[in-house]
């Protein structure tokens, strides 16, 4: 029986049928913006340190200590006794004595006013501070509360930011304890907290200052409160308002999968990697609670198929270690914990990857929270893995920014057992790009740019294209061909193999003229072989980036993947391919400066692709081969 070749994907625009609810968010840290943070302060000619005459009762480190303290509050003029050293040694490898120190006022410290001081040689080699000026301390506000009890409504203040109210009758079974501290100054111990609040339901306070935007200082209840995932460094002024919130506890996570190059499980190992996301692209991780959630992907099974998610199967993770067993010698429904913390790991190493390339938040990517404060929030990837819907194909819907897309991920039934489909890198890699591709070309509020026919088809195309682009390594050559899907359907998905060579892949413009080439998969693979050949010819000419993820953009895959992105970014609604051509070679002029326009030229030209190329859709395709002149004679 001949099997049909499954048409992997429409990118159809969604209807409006996403539940719509409210998406968890961790809590975020807040720190002011300090006006006078001018960072690090290298002095070329080292300051020597004032001569203050050396007690002999001090040691050299103590004595380096008050010289430091000497120095930078000569620098910012306060008073010395408004400095305090928090923390100070030598580095025995370098040499460099390192002193810190906090900025104090009627002595509590101001926790945010701290400074730097590096000294070798006894001078100073570089120095930073965030001091309040002196104007401040003496505009300061005094203490007006500072019982137990409005500690006590401080930490009920907590609370409420951190979504863990407390009721009255909770509040009444906290105590207070004062306790002398270190310094001889007061601290006071909370007792009796609930422990959905406080692990072992107590806390520390203490009074303090921040200092805010506006270089005021604000008196606070310092409250140090250890949960399960978090331990909260937080202050809370008279008002009840969290002024300034650390986290202490770093997230970590880490997840069983088959790590970007390896492709599918016939292409190697799964190992466990340790916190993999982009520092840039996701700063709070991946996984923001226990389950396969976060800001960039929500994933989960959905075997029936229907289009509610948000209570559907996950694997639970207190400790941040996603590993699940995984036999594919059984039906995917054994392993579907692995096969959904797959789809996590690869749908966010896709949002990491593309918005280092520029899908940012500004420019409509999919992100729950944006941390810019630019863009839409709320539409992070809803990724069904195991999706009941259908069988032997995959599909990504995006709608406009703001609202979810959906990725529905299938099993795959040409093989006994069956496979799924959510364990082949190029499949996932391919439905993420519909949405790179949807939200970039036309803006990321119109999500219909890609709908007609030859749009549609370059739609497809692109996501071919960064499938193979994500792929490709250093052991690969020109002569390398690249099949799709070969790990669910045991064969090529496409027509042909991507490959330079036009006997294995012959796809010319003209191809779109042909019955057989009506269908976007088929116009797809058109564009995607035109882009293979492009990737080739910037690779050979500018080398490999070993990762994508360095964006070393002297590299032919990382400069390709960047005038893709954009080119989408330029092109018009609905673009021809003579349109996304022109915006791929302007994307390389802004890019590169025109030193890769005709080695471009030449790879679009193989293709008949080439300077008097003309057609677009409901016209006929008229090839053509040749370069501008200008590219004849290098
Ligand atoms: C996200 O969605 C929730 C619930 O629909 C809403 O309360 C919240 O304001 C939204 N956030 C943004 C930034 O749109
Ligand atoms: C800083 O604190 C002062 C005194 O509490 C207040 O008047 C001012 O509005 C605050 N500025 C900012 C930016 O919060
Ligand atoms: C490149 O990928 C191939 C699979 O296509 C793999 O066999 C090979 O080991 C990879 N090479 C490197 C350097 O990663
Ligand atoms: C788009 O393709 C369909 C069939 O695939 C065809 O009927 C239609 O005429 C095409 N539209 C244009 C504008 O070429
Ligand atoms: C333009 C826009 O919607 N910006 C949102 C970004 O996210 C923050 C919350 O993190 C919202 O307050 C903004 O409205
Ligand atoms: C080579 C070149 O033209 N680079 C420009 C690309 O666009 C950015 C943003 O407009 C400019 O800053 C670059 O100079
Ligand atoms: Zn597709």
């Amino acid at each position: 029986m001949q099997v049909s070749i499954p048409s992997l994907i429409f990118a159809a625009t969604l209807a409006a049928t996403i539940a719509h609810g409210h998406v968890s968010s961790a809590t975020k840290p807040i720190q002011p913006q300090l006006k006078n943070n001018d960072g690090l302060i290298i002095h070329p000619e080292p300051i020597p340190l004032l001569a203050i005459t050396p007690n002999s009762a001090m040691d050299s480190v103590e004595y380096l200590g008050n010289a430091a303290v000497q120095f930078i509050s000569q620098m910012v003029s306060i008073p010395q006794e408004n400095v305090r050293v928090s923390h100070q040694f030598i580095d025995a490898f370098t040499g460099i004595t390192h002193v810190h120190l906090v900025q104090t006022f009627s002595s509590m410290d101001i926790s945010n006013s701290v400074a730097n001081v590096n000294i070798r040689n006894n001078k100073v080699i570089s120095s930073s501070h965030t001091f309040a000026p002196q104007m401040s301390l003496h505009k300061a506000a005094q203490f007006v509360k500072t019982s137990g009890d409005s500690a006590k409504e401080a930490l009920g203040a907590l609370a409420k930011h951190l979504d863990i109210p407390l009721t009255s009758s909770d509040l009444d079974q906290v105590t207070v304890f004062t306790v002398n501290n270190l310094l001889g100054g007061q601290q006071i111990s909370i007792e009796g907290i609930p422990t959905k609040l406080a692990l072992d339901g107590t806390a520390m306070a203490e009074r303090a200052y921040v200092q805010n935007e506006s270089e005021q200082l604000v008196p606070v209840w310092r409250i140090v409160v250890e949960q399960q995932d978090h331990w909260w460094n937080s202050y809370v002024d008279g008002s009840g308002k969290v002024v300034r919130l650390a986290d202490w506890y770093s997230q970590s996570e880490s997840y069983l999968v088959y790590p970007h190059n390896v492709l599918s499980p016939d292409d190697g190992q799964r190992r466990l990697l340790s916190n993999p996301a982009n520092h840039v692209a996701s700063p709070r991780g991946w996984a923001t609670g226990k389950y396969t959630i976060g800001n960039n992907v929500w994933a989960q099974s959905n075997p029936n198929g229907g289009s509610s998610w948000r209570l559907n199967h996950r694997p639970k993770s207190a400790s941040g270690k996603f590993s699940y067993p995984l036999d594919l010698t059984k039906e995917p429904a054994t392993y579907v914990d692995a096969s959904i913390t797959q789809l996590f790991y690869t749908n966010n190493l896709m949002h990491d990857l593309s918005f280092i390339y520029g899908f940012t938040e500004e420019a409509g990517n999919f992100q729950d929270i944006n941390y810019s404060g630019k863009g839409l929030a709320n539409d992070s990837v809803i990724a069904n893995t195991q999706d009941g819907s259908g069988t032997d194909n995959a599909n990504f819907a995006t709608p406009p920014d703001g609202q979810h897309p959906r990725m529905r991920m299938y099993i795959w039934t040409q093989t006994t057992p069956s496979r799924d489909s959510s364990l082949e890198q190029d499949i996932v890699a391919h439905e993420y790009t519909h949405g790179i591709s949807n939200r970039l070309t036309g803006g990321a509020a119109n999500s219909d740019c890609l709908s007609a026919n030859e749009s549609g088809g370059m739609g497809e195309g692109w996501s071919d294209a960064v499938a193979n682009l994500l792929r490709l390594n250093t052991s690969h050559t020109p002569a390398t061909d690249l099949i799709l899907g070969d790990y669910v359907y045991r064969k090529n998905i496409r027509k042909y193999p991507y490959s330079t060579s036009i006997t294995t892949n012959p796809s010319t413009y003209q191809f779109l003229d042909r019955p057989d080439y009506k269908e976007v998969h088929s116009i797809g693979e058109v564009w995607a072989e035109m882009l293979y050949e492009a990737t080739w010819a910037l690779i050979t000419k500018n080398g490999m980036a070993e990762s994508l993820f360095a964006r070393d953009l002297t590299k032919g895959n990382s400069i390709m993947l960047q005038i893709l992105l954009d080119g989408m970014k330029l092109q018009p609604c609905n673009p021809s391919f003579v349109d996304a051509r022109n915006a791929i070679l302007q994307a390389e002029s802004n890019l590169t400066s025109g030193s890769n326009r005709c080695v471009l030229w030449k790879a679009f030209a193989k293709r008949g692709l080439g300077v008097n190329a003309a057609g677009k859709d409901g016209t006929t395709h008229t090839e053509d081969f040749s370069v501008p002149a200008e590219c004849l004679k290098i």
